[in-house]
């Protein structure tokens, strides 16, 4: 069964969609195996978005990210990374379909409101720089 880390960025928070955005995906089949609040420090943020470093996009990414507090959770399903792509929408909301999480709420290219994993390898590696084994629940 795959696994996928998602994050409810800062601006979702702010605006009180943390319960909304987890729960479309619970609602759309996805199980819940893990999940936390915290906010990212520099050194998460630049691992976590460290493809990108090179990008113009990087500093402001990660100031973004680490600008208030995030919801962190591990969700899980038959092709649950993909589903959940498709769930999410295109990263920039302005082309994402209408019922998707970031067609439905997000603002810009930036403030997206959720990340998604988009790989099953990449997935592995997130949900690691996230939590540890026992905070990942079988059930
Ligand atoms: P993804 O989140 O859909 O996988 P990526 O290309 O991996 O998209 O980019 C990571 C995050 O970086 C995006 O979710 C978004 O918050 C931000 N981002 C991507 N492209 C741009 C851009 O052109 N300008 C500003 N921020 C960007
Ligand atoms: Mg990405």
């Amino acid at each position: 069964m795959e696994q996928s880390l998602i994050l409810v960025k800062p601006d979702a928070m702010e605006r009180g969609l943390a319960g909304t955005i987890i729960a479309r995906l619970e609602g759309q089949g996805f199980k819940l195996v893990a999940m936390k609040m915290l906010r990212m420090d520099r050194l998460l943020a630049e691992r976590h978005y460290d493809v990108h470093r090179d990008k113009p996009f990087f500093k402001g990414l990660v100031e973004f990210i680490t600008s208030g507090p995030i919801v962190a959770a591990v969700f899980e399903g038959e092709n649950a990374v993909s589903g959940l792509r498709k769930a999410m929408g295109s990263t920039d909301p302005a082309k994402a379909a209408k019922g998707t999480i970031r067609g439905d709420f997000g603002q810009n290219i930036e403030r997206n409101v959720i990340h998604g994993s988009d790989s099953v390898e990449t997935a592995e590696k997130e949900i690691r720089l996230f939590f540890s084994g026992a905070e990942i629940f079988s059930y």
